[in-house]
Formats: C-alpha cells, structure tokens, sequence
C-alpha cells in the first residue's frame, strides 16, 4: 500500500493467483470490460501464441471517492506454471490482497492444490502467513462438464475462513463478486493497520457502492458479498466467533 497525504491518494495492490490456464487473465479481461472509462487504464498483458502468460498482467483501476479521495488499484495476474517460480514471488511482493484463482474442473484439483502450497511459500518467503493476508477463493469455469459439486465447493467453504465464489469468467458471472470481496477485506485489513477510517474520513461502505457505481454495477457491496458461498462471510464470522 502507498499512501499520499498531500495529495490524497491511496495505491493498492491485488493479486490474482493461481495454477496456469485457472482464468486469471480472463478475470482482469472482464474487470476492464465492467469499469467505467473513467475508472480503467490500460489492461496490459503479455502472453505467448499459446495464451499464457508470460510475465505478468496488469490492470490499473482509479476511482475519486467522497471527500476526494483517489483510491488506486493495481491489479496483477501471475503466471501459473511451474517454472516462472521466481516471477510469482517477485509479483506477490507488497500485495495488499490476494485473489486465489481456482479451476473447476475436478481434473484440476491437483494443479489448484500445489499453486495454494505454492501461494503459501512464496507468501513465507517474503515473511508472511497465509493467514494475515486478505484472501478471497473463486472457483471458475462453473460451465464446463467434469466440475467439482456445488456441495462440495460449499463443503470447502465452510472448512476455510477464506470467502469462497463461483464463477465463469468468461461470462463476466462471479468476477465482480470476488473483486468486491477482496477490495472489502483489503479496506478492513488496511484500516485496522492504518486507521483509513479517520485518516481519510470515510465510510468504507459507501466508498466500497461508489467503486461499485464505477464499475457500472446497480448491486450494493453487501449484495455482493452475500453471493459467497455459504451467504455473508462477514456475517457468518461475527456470528461464529473464533
Ligand atoms: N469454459 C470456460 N473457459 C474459461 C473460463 N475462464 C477462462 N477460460 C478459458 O481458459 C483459458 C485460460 O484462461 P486465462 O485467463 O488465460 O488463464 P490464466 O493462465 O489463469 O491467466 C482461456 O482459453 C480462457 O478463455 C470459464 O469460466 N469457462
Ligand atoms: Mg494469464
């Protein structure tokens, strides 16, 4: 996180991880779609002919909020395969949040299993716990055949404390939930550390239905985080303390 009094910006860092070919990509591709001109800057990727990619990806997102605030969002993909080890820690450095991009496909579960280890390493390597950085599950390409059950992604979900979405990125369904969900529990974690709250002077709700208001969503952010599986996770948590 980077934080500019003078001129009353914040810069955020998100992170889609995940195994190679799990619709990274194809989440930041649709965020740009959904965000307001005056939101989004320039989606850049790199990939190879074979569609991977190669680097990394990139998607800036601005949005001006009450009492002026310029919140700033960068959001990065990692590439998923297991040789670009080294490049996946470099891109995980100073992450504010971490979206894990899981494939569906029970085929899959393996790939999904060793990148969630490897997420954690990497994660240790630069001296943090899993369980200190906001971290949100989606499981994509709900559409294809051969998919792990409903039941059984709700089965995870409770077992985690990490909110859990589904999706088809490919149709948009499911992207802006997990956004929204990220950017929710980034807000919280940054404000308990940094006391956005009355550094900025914000209400962190409304702050959160204006970032949705530019990403040309008629949806409310509790609407949405009510779309996890399982219902609220936030909800669910002060119900079940500890
Ligand atoms: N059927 C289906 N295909 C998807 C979905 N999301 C991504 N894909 C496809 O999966 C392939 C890999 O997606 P990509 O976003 O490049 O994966 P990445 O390696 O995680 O960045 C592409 O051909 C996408 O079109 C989905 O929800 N359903
Ligand atoms: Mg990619």
């Amino acid at each position: 996180m980077q934080l500019d009094f003078t001129s009353r910006e914040l810069t955020i860092k998100l992170v889609y991880y995940g195994p190679a070919l799990s619709g990274k990509t194809t989440n930041l591709q649709s965020l740009h779609r959904f965000a307001d001109d005056q939101a989004r800057g320039r989606l850049m990727t790199l990939e190879t002919r074979d569609d991977r990619t190669l680097f990394f990806d990139l998607l800036p997102l601005r949005f001006k909020g009450e009492g002026d605030l310029s919140l700033r969002l960068k959001l990065f993909t990692v590439p998923g395969q297991v040789i670009h080890a080294s490049t996946r820690r470099l891109v995980l450095q100073g992450a504010d949040g971490i979206a894990f991009i899981g494939d569906s496909q029970i085929a899959e579960t393996q790939n999904n299993a060793s990148a969630f280890l490897d997420l954690k390493e990497n994660l240790k390597a630069n001296g943090l716990q899993m369980r200190e950085i906001p971290l949100v599950i989606q499981f994509n390409k709900r559409d294809l055949p051969n998919v792990r059950t409903d039941e059984e992604l709700a089965q995870l979900a409770a077992r985690g404390r990490e909110p859990v979405f589904s999706a088809v990125a490919t149709q948009g369904q499911g992207v802006l939930e997990t956004f929204m969900a990220l950017l929710h529990l980034t807000w919280a974690s940054l404000d308990a550390v940094h006391d956005l709250r009355s550094k900025f002077k914000i209400d962190p709700k409304a702050f959160l239905n204006e970032v949705l208001a530019g990403m040309h969503s008629t949806a409310t952010i509790d609407e949405m985080l009510n779309r996890s599986l399982g219902g609220n996770f936030e909800a669910r948590r002060k119900e079940q303390p500890g």
